[in-house]
């Protein structure tokens, strides 16, 4: 079962082809004046993989409106064909990660089975206790697994322990937990007994975890709360996971820092403590905006995958980042959006891949400070993408995944078959 017809991928990557090859083999020539050899970066691209989050598919919004696009999925059933498509014209994007109780349904197996249907696995379950849902018995309006009330904190557990429910029947082996819990005026809870309730509670999630799942805690500086957060730094979240237990690992959110946080010196110090479990890729200009990946600050990006691809070249103990994207799409076809920036989060990777390492070490032991930053630089600068092209080309993508999806008309199609939805409601949904 394909979204996108065969034919039209053919016929788009057809008129490409020419030039795409002529790219290609210059660009192997100038890697390899450089030592490179461009056929194994292209293998170790067209083996990466970045999850799809299903909330990302619909149009985004803020707190102020939200203006639905046309053909928006009404379910995790059109959510899932959305993901299909980005995944058959970018060969980058072989999982979706899913949000509940958003993407519940009566039996989940019907889930599953879409997903197996259209070649789709499922990368982390995420949960939401930042929100009250229909019917829910203690409301989230003053925190959750931190709550003053045992009662609100149990319920929060529940919640988590089904989510868990759900991803074993998914295939998931992860379960990303943010909270947005936390205080609007100095004095409203106290800092150290709410961490405390949050810790017990956690604890009591992680004490069901299966064995061979991990459990990733998100930290976020501010929003909803806007005095003082539970998980708020990358330090608190690196003390759950030390307490929770060998399972547990700290998620880091591109967009969850303060402004200019050196966000790729917090991954490398994740890294070396064996704690980083994986991103949720965006961007930001000014807090959690969740803009898509790379397309404010590309260097950014590009120097995580620094780190990460230094990790994995060391083969640094305990590491096996899950990678996620995390946006809103307020403005954009939420499907040209993810599709971009799953090809900026490949970009990133194949760059970081062409860094000098070797000369990298002799100018940081040498106090060479210019040549170090020209290395990295030199590999930043080369445009990596008939690599990319290349890459989902022989995986059976698109050489140019938006101008093909544009060609193929989907976003019409749909538009077609899915009834507008009701515009009025803020917020991210
Ligand atoms: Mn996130």
């Amino acid at each position: 079962m394909t979204m996108i017809s065969r034919d039209v991928i053919a016929a788009e990557n057809d008129r490409r082809l020419a030039e795409l090859k002529q790219d290609y083999d210059h660009l192997g020539a100038r890697l390899a004046r450089r030592g490179v050899d461009i056929e194994a970066i292209k293998t170790k691209v067209a083996a990466y993989g970045v999850a799809v989050p299903s909330w990302g598919v619909g149009t985004g919004g803020t707190r102020f409106a939200r203006f639905p696009g046309d053909g928006e999925p009404r379910n995790i059933f059109d959510k899932l064909e959305d993901c299909a498509v980005i995944q058959e014209l970018t060969r980058a994007t072989p999982s979706v990660s899913l949000h509940i109780p958003w993407d519940k349904v009566a039996d989940m197996r019907d889930v599953k089975e879409k997903g197996d249907a259209l070649g789709l696995g499922f990368d982390a379950m995420n949960s939401n206790t930042f929100s009250d849902a229909p019917q829910q018995e203690h409301s989230y309006k003053y925190g959750s697994l931190s709550h003053a009330s045992a009662a609100t904190r149990r319920q929060a557990v529940e919640h988590n322990l089904e989510c868990i429910e759900i991803g074993r029947i998914l295939g998931s082996k992860a379960l990303t937990v943010w909270i947005g819990d936390g205080t609007n005026f100095p004095g409203q809870a106290d800092f150290t007994r709410s961490f405390e309730r949050y810790l017990d509670a956690m604890k009591a999630i992680y004490r069901e975890l299966p064995d061979d799942w991990r459990l990733f805690t998100e930290h976020k500086m501010y929003e909803p709360a806007f005095y003082s957060t539970i998980v708020q730094d990358w330090g608190t979240n690196y003390l759950i996971a030390r307490e929770l237990g060998p399972k547990a690992y700290c998620l880091v959110d591109l967009g969850h820092h303060a402004p200019n946080v050196n966000i790729e010196m917090i991954v490398a110090r994740l890294i070396q403590f064996g704690k980083l479990g994986g991103f949720h890729f965006n961007d930001s200009k000014y807090g959690d905006d969740d803009l898509d990946t790379g397309s404010i600050d590309p260097y950014r990006l590009f120097l995580v995958f620094n780190e990460l691809v230094g990790a994995e070249m060391r083969q640094a103990e305990d590491f096996a980042p899950a990678h996620m994207l995390d946006q809103s799409h307020n403005v954009t076809d939420p499907i040209e959006s993810l599709m971009r920036s799953a090809m900026e989060v490949c970009r990133a990777y194949a760059q970081g891949l062409l860094v000098d390492r070797a000369a990298l070490a002799v100018y940081q032991d040498g106090n060479d400070a210019l040549m170090a930053s020209e290395t990295l630089k030199a590999a930043f600068r080369t445009d990596v993408e008939p690599i990319l092209a290349t890459a989902r080309l022989e995986s059976g993508g698109a050489i140019d995944p938006v101008a093909t999806y544009r060609a193929a008309g989907y976003r019409a199609k749909v538009a077609g078959e899915r009834p507008a939805v009701a515009s009025g409601g803020g917020g991210i949904v």
